[in-house]
């Protein structure tokens, strides 16, 4: 079979088939490194929503949800084999697709055939129990697929996030319906024809694409969808809970984030400074987890300060397919946001270093250079909300309970960095922070399909990733046999 990794995509996955919108309408693909049109996907509508829960609604009363836990492990074992004797084509795709520099292109077509593989060994592995109850009566639980499950997601990992949502619902036995962000869509198009090599049965992955405001809201408020996975911003997300709620089915929400490293004059600061840097501008800033505040002890403030400062001067943003540490950022939109944070933060605070964009990178990318505020007063603006760009902010403390009290300072809750020798220190602020994830000496959240995540707060709630998101995406049911 020969696998299409073009730019051109005008047809739906519903059903194992591909097909025609029900509007026939087109979005254009734009290389963010260049600005220029370079391919097209589908518009789909509330129609084509309809249609692939009604193809998912077949997958599982057919051949999809006759298949036991161990066949289905096997499916989705193939697919990240697949995937990854495909990975230097997916990569160079969603490098295009997404400005994505491609080394780090390269590592999400990897996870992604992690992901598979992950699930893939876990899907017989997920067990009920039995309960001590009355006298002759035995009590157990099973575990469930929740039926129709919908999700939706954005366009800075999209791979990733395919991966860690959709493995872990197929591995349950859920049949899905995919809505892949408008600007990112090439990947998941690719993958599904992967799926199919697979021997995915018909109807098991349906993918619709196309807006938020069409295809998004009538998936996350189809009365046939039984379970929605979401990742994005928070605004799209309450949106998207509340659409849920007409039919009362759970919602997972991954919401990104405001995350902290919390750096004390006790680290080791060699290998501190060199992941410091890297968690923030990754992707170009646009992370769910990226580190996007640097809290450091006032004893080694002006050290990190001075040695960060370096690191940002060399750094530089360029065509993707340069592999420069940084590439554009998504999207013109994308780019007016950020622009707009850091000319707030060019009129308020003061700026450490910046970094610059590559000469004779094209006019029509979306380059940002990455900039890095110092002394920046814990409730300012740029301390507290999520920019999605490649911007950090040196935030001082004194003392242990002051660098929590700022790192739990936001609204969000989803990752922090902790560097520290003291293991009574590791432990106390392991408890004391109000998010979903916490890595001492280490920061790594993006990668190990092992690990769940999720957050608190605004962050969402839910947990993806690991074993953990089996539960998640299945339902327990309880019964109890009366035998005397
Ligand atoms: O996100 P949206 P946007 C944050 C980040 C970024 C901001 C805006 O701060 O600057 O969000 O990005 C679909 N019903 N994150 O506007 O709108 C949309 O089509 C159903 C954090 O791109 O949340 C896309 O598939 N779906 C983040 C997905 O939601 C709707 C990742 C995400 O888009 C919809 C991305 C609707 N009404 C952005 N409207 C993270 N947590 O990693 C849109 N969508």
């Amino acid at each position: 079979m020969t696998i299409h990794f073009g730019f051109e995509r005008t047809k739906l996955f519903i059903g194992g088939q591909w097909q025609d919108g029900a509007k026939g309408e087109t979005i254009d693909v734009e290389d963010p490194s260049t600005g220029e049109r370079i391919g097209r996907i589908a518009r789909g509508t509330a129609a084509d929503v309809d249609a692939a829960v009604s193809a998912a609604e077949a997958a599982l009363a057919g051949d999809w949800g006759r298949k036991t836990a161990t066949e289905r492990g096997r499916i989705l074992a193939r697919l990240g084999t697949l995937v990854e004797a495909n990975a230097e084509r997916l990569a160079e795709l969603e490098s295009r697709d997404v400005g994505k520099p491609l080394d780090q292109a390269r590592n999400d077509a990897k996870a992604l055939a992690r992901y598979f593989e992950f699930y893939g060994a876990s899907a017989d592995k997920v067990t009920g129990e039995t309960i001590p109850y009355q006298a002759g009566t035995t009590v157990m639980t099973l575990r469930e697929p929740h039926g129709v499950t919908a999700h939706i997601i954005p366009w800075n990992y999209p791979m990733q996030i395919l991966g860690r949502s959709v493995g872990a619902a197929l591995a349950m036995g859920n049949a899905c319906v995919l809505k892949p962000a408008e600007d990112a869509s090439l990947s998941a198009l690719a993958i599904a024809e992967l799926s199919l090599e697979a021997g995915l049965p018909a109807g098991a992955l349906n993918i619709v694409t196309g807006y938020g405001h069409d295809v998004g809201s009538a998936l996350s408020g189809h009365a046939r969808v039984h379970h929605v996975s979401f990742t994005g911003s928070v605004g799209t997300g309450q949106r998207i809970q509340e659409a849920a709620s007409a039919n009362v089915v759970p919602v997972t929400l991954e919401l990104g984030g405001k995350s902290p490293h919390i750096v004390f004059d006790d680290c080791d600061l060699e290998a501190a400074l060199t992941t410091l840097v890297g968690a923030c501008i990754q992707a170009a800033g646009q992370t769910c987890s990226a580190a996007s505040r640097v809290l450091v002890q006032r004893g080694i403030y002006d050290e990190v300060k001075r040695r960060m400062a370096e690191i940002y001067s060399g750094l530089v943003a360029g065509p993707a397919r340069d592999c420069h540490a940084l590439g554009p950022l998504v999207s013109a939109r994308q780019k007016t946001l950020v622009t707009a944070f850091i000319e707030e933060g060019r009129r308020d605070l003061a700026i450490a270093a910046e970094g610059t964009i590559a000469e004779g990178a094209p006019s029509g990318g979306h380059y940002v250079a990455p900039i890095l505020f110092a002394d920046v007063a814990p409730d300012h603006r740029l301390a507290r909300e999520e920019i999605f760009g490649p911007v950090q902010v040196l935030i001082p403390f004194e003392d242990e309970a002051e660098a929590v009290r700022i790192a739990n300072g936001t609204e969000y809750g989803l990752v922090a960095g902790v560097w520290t020798e003291n293991g009574a220190r590791q432990m106390r602020i392991a408890r004391a922070l109000h998010c979903g994830q916490v890595f001492i000496n280490n920061y790594g959240a993006g990668g190990g399909v092992e690990l769940p995540f999720g957050g608190v707060g605004k962050s969402g709630h839910g947990r993806e990733k690991g074993f953990e998101a089996l539960y998640g995406f299945s339902r327990l049911k309880t019964v109890s046999i009366k035998h005397g």
